[in-house]
Formats: C-alpha cells, sequence, structure tokens
C-alpha cells in the first residue's frame, strides 16, 4: 500500500456516508488515501496538529467535510500551506446552508477551496487533479475519468433522441427535477 497522498477529514463519523465518496473516487483514480474522524471543535488540539504535520507526513491535499457551524476545513488551513478542500456537509436544521457559508466565506490569506454541499465526490477528483498537475500518471487518470463523462453524456443524448421525452423519462424512472438526484444530497 502507497503512502496516503490525501488525507480525508470530517468532523463528525455521521459525515462518513458523505465523505467515502471522496475515498471512494480517489481510490478509482489511483491516488492514496488516508481517513480521520477529528473536529475544529471537539478535538481541536488533534485537528491542529493533523495540519501542522500533514507535509511533513507526506500528504499533498487535505479534503475537510463537517456540517451545522463548520470549521473543520477552516482550522486546517490555518494550520498547513497544503491546498485544502472544504466539504459543507447538510446535517442540522440548515441543511448545509450554514455549513456552506462557514466553509466558503474564509478571510483573506487563509483559503479553503469549497465544493458543494455534500460534494465531497468533487473534492476527491479536485484533489486528484491537484496532485495530477505534478503527477503526469494521475493526470492521465483524471483525463480518462473525464472523457468517460463526455461518453456516458453522448450515449444519454442518443437515447433521448431515439425514445423522445416521456419514453426516456419512464425508461430512466426520472421523475422529479435535476434537483433530487444523488450527486448533492
Ligand atoms: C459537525 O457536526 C460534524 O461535522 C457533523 O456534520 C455535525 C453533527 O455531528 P454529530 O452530532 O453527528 O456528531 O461537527
Amino acid at each position: 500500500m502507497s503512502d496516503p497522498l490525501v488525507g480525508v477529514l470530517m468532523g463528525s463519523d455521521s459525515d462518513l456516508p458523505v465523505m467515502r465518496q471522496a475515498i471512494d473516487v480517489l481510490e478509482a483514480l489511483g491516488v492514496p488515501s488516508e481517513v480521520a474522524v477529528l473536529s475544529a471543535h471537539r478535538s481541536p488540539d488533534r485537528a491542529a496538529a493533523y495540519g501542522r504535520e500533514a507535509a511533513g507526513r507526506g500528504l499533498k491535499v487535505i479534503i475537510a467535510g463537517a456540517g451545522v457551524a463548520a470549521h473543520l476545513a477552516g482550522v486546517l488551513a490555518a494550520h498547513t500551506a497544503l491546498p485544502v478542500i472544504g466539504v459543507p456537509v447538510k446535517a442540522g436544521p440548515l441543511q448545509g446552508l450554514d455549513a456552506l457559508l462557514s466553509t466558503v466565506q474564509m478571510p483573506h490569506g487563509v483559503p479553503v477551496a469549497a465544493v458543494a454541499v455534500n460534494g465531497a465526490k468533487n473534492a476527491g477528483i479536485l484533489a486528484a487533479q491537484i496532485i495530477g498537475a505534478g503527477d503526469p500518471e494521475v493526470r492521465a487518470r483524471v483525463e480518462r475519468y473525464k472523457a468517460g463523462l463526455g461518453t456516458e453524456a453522448d450515449a444519454k443524448n442518443a437515447r433521448l433522441q431515439a425514445l423522445g421525452i416521456e419514453k426516456y423519462l419512464r425508461e430512466r424512472s426520472l421523475t422529479d427535477s435535476w434537483k433530487d438526484a444523488a450527486p448533492n444530497d
């Protein structure tokens, strides 16, 4: 097993069903990762230490997911010069809006690259792209992944043109709007 290049962190084990999408896509792209639960609020010393030690341990990118008043990504960014990608997790009464704003509205000098609410899969892809900037093999795998998305879209379009809207929706069992689709849910 290769040494991890990406740390996938989350504020609580309740974030794991969302955050595993980052772990899974990193695995599919051949980028080794490690996973940990640590919290900006409940285990602040461990979170700060993780940030301080990450680069020295060979990590290249940190992904940090948290819900409600989400400060994990910001705290990590305060303690490392590695790129930090924040995933606002849908949780609590505000269903991710609070986490989105906490993650994206970082003060000057301490950037966090925020993805969509529950956008852990995109966080994993973005981490692979950052690593791919200096690693041609990872970059080639990301390029193949993205080419596959185009092939998939082309196939869907061809089927839609062949069937028309009503038959297509019946075949795909798509009865509601795109907003209810899986990726950011
Ligand atoms: C945040 O509080 C976590 O990231 C999680 O999204 C949310 C709820 O945590 P639990 O009460 O499920 O542990 O810190």
